[in-house]
């Protein structure tokens, strides 16, 4: 791993896997999302991982939908946007992709392999439902896998990355996955920096057991060296312990409502500012410094905002 002069604060505001019922802190509808994303980066995050919901909290792919959302943030705030690709698992690839289409980020996500994805429990800790859709769309994740395989994962290398400058955030939700990005690394399509995220403790990947945390680390040094930036998060509670794991380690962060609605046991987080001070405050008393998004830009290698297409 490149170990981190300053330290990456990522911020997934959104997401699609939580939904509106289980707090209303989570942001949605394009309006909430612009003044989370926003809050987060005068908090201090450097860059902020996108998905589009609609008013209702759905989640979304329309073109019309992102552009309440990304332009409004690049009008307001100097920040790195990652948008996603994985979308969400009910979504076909063109929908997942359409986003990132449209604006060209400086930065998208890109799952490293086709797995279950299995958010259904939700549906069993819920007590009222604030939206029809929520219920089914939640329990559906126990039979829909969630698919990126090598011909999909190609396809938005060439088609977003080598035609259209963006690069990666390679989420990493298990040690093959580690195995099938050196696959693309040795094909040629991928180049350092690379910034790998290492996901735990969704059902389906890797546990949020913190050796698995230290095995990818060290799995990640034999396939790649020193041309690698690492980040980690754990889904749900162990949120914060995994960041902080991670930037102990030498690496970088990220935080925010679209992999835990926590800030600490048993309270639920006000918004996603709030995770990125505590995580802030963390990072700081180990002595590091925080990222700027140029700084950012740098360590990533990013092309930066007058690439992105508005
Ligand atoms: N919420 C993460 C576990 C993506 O956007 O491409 C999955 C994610 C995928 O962030
Ligand atoms: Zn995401």
């Amino acid at each position: 791993m490149r170990t981190a002069e300053k330290v990456i604060i990522s911020t997934a505001v959104t997401g699609s896997v939580n939904v509106p019922s289980q707090s209303d802190a989570l942001p949605v509808g394009p309006d909430d999302i612009v003044a989370a994303a926003i809050e987060a980066a005068h908090a201090g995050s450097a860059i902020i991982h996108l998905h589009a919901r609609h008013d209702d909290g759905r989640p979304a792919w329309e073109t019309e939908v992102w552009e309440r959302i990304v332009p409004p943030i690049l009008d307001e705030v100097d920040v790195v946007l990652n948008l996603s690709t994985g979308g969400s698992s009910q979504m076909t690839m063109d929908q997942r992709l359409a986003g990132a289409y449209r604006f060209s980020p400086e930065l998208a996500s890109m799952n490293m392999g086709t797995m279950n994805f299995v958010y259904s429990g939700i549906a069993d800790r819920v007590r009222s439902w604030k939206h029809d859709w929520e219920e089914p769309y939640v329990r559906g994740t126990y039979s829909a896998p969630f698919i990126n395989t090598f011909d999909r994962i190609e396809h938005t290398l060439r088609e977003l990355g080598e035609k259209g400058g963006t690069r990666f955030e390679f989420e990493c939700y298990d040690i093959g996955h580690l195995y099938s990005l050196a696959y693309f690394v040795d094909k040629g399509l991928v180049t350092a920096p690379l910034m790998i995220q290492g996901v735990f403790g969704i059902l389906g990947g890797i546990g949020a057991h913190h050796e698995n945390l230290d095995h990818m680390v060290a799995i990640a040094d034999k396939l790649f060296g020193d041309d690698y930036q690492f980040s980690a998060f754990a889904a749900g509670r162990d949120q914060m312990q995994f960041a902080t794991h991670s930037a102990w380690l030498g690496g970088h962060v990220r935080v925010g409502l679209e992999d835990s609605l926590w800030i600490g046991k048993g309270r639920l987080a006000d918004s996603n500012a709030q995770q990125v001070a505590k995580i802030r405050a963390v990072v700081e008393d180990l002595g590091k410094p925080i990222a700027t998004p140029d700084d950012a830009r740098q360590m990533l290698g990013l092309k930066g905002l007058a690439g992105v297409t508005r």
